[in-house]
C-alpha cells in the first residue's frame, strides 16, 4: 500500500517536471532589458498588497492617473491583498526616461470627509519584461506596495 502511494508521488513529480522544463523555455522568451529613453511601454500590473492600511477596519483604495480614476475603488484589509492582474496594461503607456506617477487613493464618504491621496507610485526605474516593485509608505501611519511588469507597447 504504501510503496504504491510512494510510486505514485514519484510518478507524478516526474510528470510535473516535465512540465516545466517545457515551459521554462517559452517563459524566457523574453528577457529583462534596460528601457530605451523615447521607446513607448505599457505597464502589467500585478499585485497590491496593503502592509499596513491607513483606516481601521478596510481601506477603500483607488488609483489615479494624469488627473482621473485609472483603477476602480476596491477594498483591502491590513495585510490584505488586491489583483491587478486583469487591468488592461494600455491604460499605463509610457515614455521610456519619464517617470509614471500612479497615484493611490483612499475613498471616503463625503465632503465632510473627502478622499485622501496618500502617495505615488513612481514606475520609473524599471526594466523591459521584469517585475519590479513600487511603494507608498507614510512611516507609522501606512505602508502599500504594487508589483509590476513594463511591457513593449
Ligand atoms: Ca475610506
Ligand atoms: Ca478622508
Amino acid at each position: 500500500m504504501r510503496s504504491t502511494v510512494f510510486r505514485r508521488l514519484a510518478t507524478t513529480t516526474a510528470v510535473l517536471g516535465a512540465a516545466l522544463a517545457l515551459t521554462a523555455p517559452m517563459a524566457s522568451a523574453a528577457q529583462p532589458a534596460p528601457l530605451v529613453p523615447g521607446e513607448l511601454y505599457k505597464v502589467q500590473l500585478n499585485l497590491l498588497r496593503c502592509v499596513n492600511i491607513s483606516e481601521s477596519g478596510e481601506d477603500e483604495l483607488y488609483l489615479k492617473l494624469d488627473g482621473g480614476v485609472v483603477v476602480p475603488t476596491s477594498t483591502c484589509a491590513e495585510r490584505g491583498t488586491v489583483d491587478y492582474s486583469a487591468i488592461d496594461p494600455e491604460r499605463f503607456i509610457f515614455e521610456g526616461g519619464t517617470p509614471l506617477n500612479v497615484e493611490l487613493w483612499e475613498q471616503d464618504p463625503d465632503y465632510i470627509d473627502p478622499d485622501d491621496k496618500l502617495g505615488v507610485f513612481e514606475l520609473n526605474d524599471a526594466r523591459v519584461n521584469a517585475t519590479n516593485i513600487a511603494r507608498v509608505v507614510k512611516n507609522g501611519d501606512y505602508s502599500y506596495t504594487l508589483t509590476y511588469t513594463v511591457l513593449p507597447l
